[in-house]
C-alpha cells in the first residue's frame, strides 16, 4: 500500500485578472516564481498551513481560501528514505487582510493571469495552473527523474 505522502501547500492570491506570485529567495525552488506556501507541520491542517505560510512569507492573512488542486509529485528513482515524494494542495484566495511585505524567503509580485512566466517556474506548473484559473478542480500526478526533470504527468479524476 502507498504510504501517506508528506504534504505541502500553495496559495494563489487572485485579484480580478491578476495573480500574486512570489520569487523564492532561498532553499528549495530558489529563483523560481510560485504561489506562496510550504510544508504542513505536525498537528496542523493543510488549510491552517496555507494560511500560516502566506502570513509568514508575504505578510497578509487569507480570509477565505478554496482548495482547487491536489498534486502528487513522485521521484521513483530517488531512494524513499530521502522523502522527496510529496503532495501539494493548492488553494485560491480572493480575500485577505493586511499589507504585502517581502520576507527573507519570498518577494511578492502581481502578474496578469495571461502573462504568468511559466518559463521561470516549476516545469509542472504550465500543465495544472491554467486549468485552475479556468475554474477546474484538478487532481494530478507528476513523475520526476532523479535529476528533477518532469518525465510524465497524469490527470486523475476531477475532485
Ligand atoms: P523551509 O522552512 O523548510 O525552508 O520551507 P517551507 O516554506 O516549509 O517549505 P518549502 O520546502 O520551501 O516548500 C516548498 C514549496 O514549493 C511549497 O509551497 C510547495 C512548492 N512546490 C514544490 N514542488 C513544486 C512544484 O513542482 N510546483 C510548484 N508550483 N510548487 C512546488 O515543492
Amino acid at each position: 500500500m502507498d504510504k501517506k505522502l508528506r504534504q505541502a501547500t500553495i496559495c494563489l492570491l487572485r485579484k480580478n485578472d491578476e495573480v500574486l506570485l512570489a520569487m523564492k529567495k532561498r532553499g528549495f525552488g530558489v529563483g523560481k516564481w510560485n504561489g506562496v506556501g510550504g510544508k504542513v507541520k505536525e498537528g496542523e491542517t493543510v488549510e491552517q498551513a496555507a494560511i500560516r505560510e502566506t502570513q509568514e512569507e508575504i505578510g497578509v492573512t487569507p480570509v477565505a481560501i478554496e482548495q482547487v488542486a491536489v498534486l502528487d509529485f513522485r521521484f521513483p528513482d530517488v531512494p524513499a528514505e530521502k522523502n522527496w515524494d510529496q503532495q501539494v494542495v493548492v488553494f485560491i484566495c480572493n480575500e485577505w487582510t493586511g499589507e504585502f511585505a517581502e520576507s527573507e524567503e519570498m518577494l511578492p509580485k502581481w502578474f496578469k493571469i495571461s502573462e504568468i512566466p511559466y518559463d521561470q517556474m516549476w516545469s509542472d506548473d504550465v500543465f495544472w495552473m491554467p486549468k485552475v484559473f479556468s475554474g477546474q478542480k484538478v487532481k494530478a500526478e507528476f513523475i520526476f527523474s532523479g535529476e528533477g526533470k518532469l518525465k510524465e504527468h497524469k490527470f486523475k479524476e476531477l475532485v
